[in-house]
């Protein structure tokens, strides 16, 4: 390239995607940064300190396929890995990548933009520094712009609060004996709540929808089973990559309806035990597609809340009616409802008229006072676009992405948008509902071979076409209107961008499967790229 940028690649974010980017970029001889604002790497992992988060997927598929060193020399200790660990694995894959030369922590990027002349990105961070780069790429993730509800009172409150994505990262938060309220019931605040418990006098937890929780089921990774998933990890990553959820697990043969009563409530049992993922995915084909397929799973997860909370009130409030089961992401459990049979624990639904106000005493419900030592917000995320529209990033004639998305999303693949050159995002909206590592190798592989294809054949920039774009809202719309998801929009579901006030609803992620969505990927590569040369 002839334009005298500081480098080939400015990639925002060191977790996940940003830190395979840089060593994807590195591959082909690219000069790469990475800019975070945090202080050390991880990206999610490194801000979600709070306790009991850990992963929602098992271990075996939820990390990189690509360096064998790595896959050879990190050990897995649990089959849902801890939040420590998960962030020690992305430092470990640093370090043996030897990326961190070429990572700037604590430097946050608070506006880019592109340059047409010069057919660069300036991009300014928080110093008031600028660099300047051909490429610039996101990896600044989907879950990770924090959202504060904007509840009546909220900054009166006179004891200590906390968001679960913005634990103190520099102290322990003693909780012993504190009386302790948590908002919000999404996989946060179902993994913080059962550890919560155990520390606090009193937990209060304040229930707006109730959730479809399924067992996990967690337990040690023995050196006889990481001996196997090592040798498999080839074998594996290749089945994600086939699946419509990325993840090595084989498509059921049945819908819910084909099998007897009997055998349909057997599998559902059989796929309960084994916990997580498995239940959502590997009991019948039609769960997310079909009404009444999808009754009996919502049925069979609301008699095991009857059968595992004690206190029949208490077990009505917590299971869901008014949606199905997948109309929010589900999330794993790990004693999440034998926690309410703890007498230190106490429901409390906000369901019909939400949190009157939130006091510097504790949090008001219908006119009672709720008095709270610490209040935790576990209300998840402005999801897929946060991170992307927090930062000025303007294309061509000044246009911002932010302002671009304000009416409905507009993206090719999820990779580039039309009017933004050379920008692409490692899992951008309109990316496939997946196991997210899984998705964000295909991603970063596909940008590296696009650059390559771009800088072997003298292409200055890459660019969607509009027409491609409008293609891909078709058809993200087309896919997601058909699932059950769909009515994700009656339980505030992040992905379809209803759980944040004035943004418009539509969905913010393909529900028609990973494995179509990289093959449609592949097309397009080997196509030539020609849906990315619309500049
Ligand atoms: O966020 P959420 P999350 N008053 O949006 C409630 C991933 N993740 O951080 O449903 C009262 O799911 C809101 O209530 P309602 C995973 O993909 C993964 O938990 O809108 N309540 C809801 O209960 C997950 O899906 C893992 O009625 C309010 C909660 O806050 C995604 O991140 C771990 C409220 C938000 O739930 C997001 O999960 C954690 C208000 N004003 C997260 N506003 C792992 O796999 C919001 N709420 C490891």
């Amino acid at each position: 390239m002839k334009n005298n940028a500081d480098y080939d690649a400015i990639v925002i974010g060191a977790g996940f995607s940003g830190l395979a980017m840089l060593h994807h970029c590195r591959e082909i001889g690219l000069r790469a940064v990475v800019l975070d604002s945090a202080d050390g790497v991880g990206g999610t992992w490194h801000w979600n300190t709070y306790p009991g988060a850990r992963t929602d997927s098992e271990f075996y598929y939820y990390s990189f396929s690509f360096s064998e060193e790595v896959r050879n020399e990190w050990t897995w200790s649990e089959r849902y890995p801890a939040q420590p660990e998960v962030k020690a694995y992305l430092e470990f894959l640093a370090e043996r990548l030897d990326l961190h030369r070429d990572i700037r922590l604590r430097t946050r990027v608070e506006r880019a933009e592109h340059d047409e002349a010069r057919n660069v990105w300036d991009v300014t961070t928080d110093a008031g520094q600028t660099l300047t780069a051909t490429y610039l790429i996101s990896g600044m993730g989907v879950l990770a712009e924090p959202n504060l509800p904007d509840i009546p009172g909220a900054a009166s409150f006179a004891g200590e609060s906390y968001h679960t994505a913005r634990w103190p990262q520099d102290r322990e938060v003693d909780l012993s004996g504190k009386r302790v309220g948590v908002i919000g019931l999404g996989a946060s605040g179902v993994q913080i709540v059962p550890v919560v418990a155990e520390m606090a006098g009193e937990l209060l937890v304040f229930q707006r929808t109730p959730n479809y929780v399924v067992a996990s089921s967690n337990y040690e990774v023995d050196d006889e089973w990481m001996a196997q998933v090592r040798e498999n990890y080839p074998e594996n990553f290749k089945r994600a990559r086939e699946h419509i959820f990325a993840v090595p697990f084989e498509n059921p043969a049945h819908g819910a309806k084909d099998v007897s009563a009997a055998e349909r409530e057997r599998i559902f049992e059989e796929k309960w035990r084994e916990g997580g993922f498995h239940f959502m995915l590997e009991t019948f084909n039609d769960l997310a597609l079909d009404e009444e397929s999808n009754h009996y799973a919502s049925e069979f997860i609301r008699k095991k809340i009857r059968e595992t909370v004690h206190d029949p009130a208490t077990a009505e409030l917590l299971c869901p009616k008014d949606y199905p089961f997948n109309g929010k992401r589900p999330p794993g459990g790990h004693g999440y409802y034998e926690t309410y049979n703890r007498d230190n624990v106490h429901l409390i639904d906000i369901r019909e008229n939400g949190i009157e106000e939130i006091t510097a005493q504790g949090v008001r419900v219908d006119g009672r006072l709720h008095e709270l030592d610490v209040l935790i917000f576990a209300t998840g995320f402005d999801a897929m676009t946060g991170t992307l529209t927090a930062v000025d990033i303007v294309g061509r004639d000044g246009v911002v992405l932010r302002e671009k998305w304000a009416d409905g999303l507009k993206t090719n693949l999820g990779l580039g948008v039309h009017g933004f050159p050379n920008f692409f995002m490692i899992l951008g909206p309109q990316t496939p509902y997946a196991n997210l590592p899984v998705a964000i190798e295909a991603g970063v592989e596909w940008i590296t071979a696009a650059l390559k294809f771009a800088a072997d054949n003298g292409i200055e920039r890459l660019e969607s076409t509009k027409d491609a774009e409008e293609e891909w809202a078709e058809e993200v719309s087309r896919a997601g209107s058909s699932t059950i998801m769909a009515q994700g929009v009656n339980a505030n579901a992040w992905f379809i961008g209803a759980n944040i006030p004035g943004k418009p609803v539509e969905f913010n992620v393909y529900m028609g499967g990973a494995d179509a969505y990289f093959k449609r990927c592949d097309e397009v590569a080997a196509g030539g790229y020609r849906e990315f040369q619309g500049g």
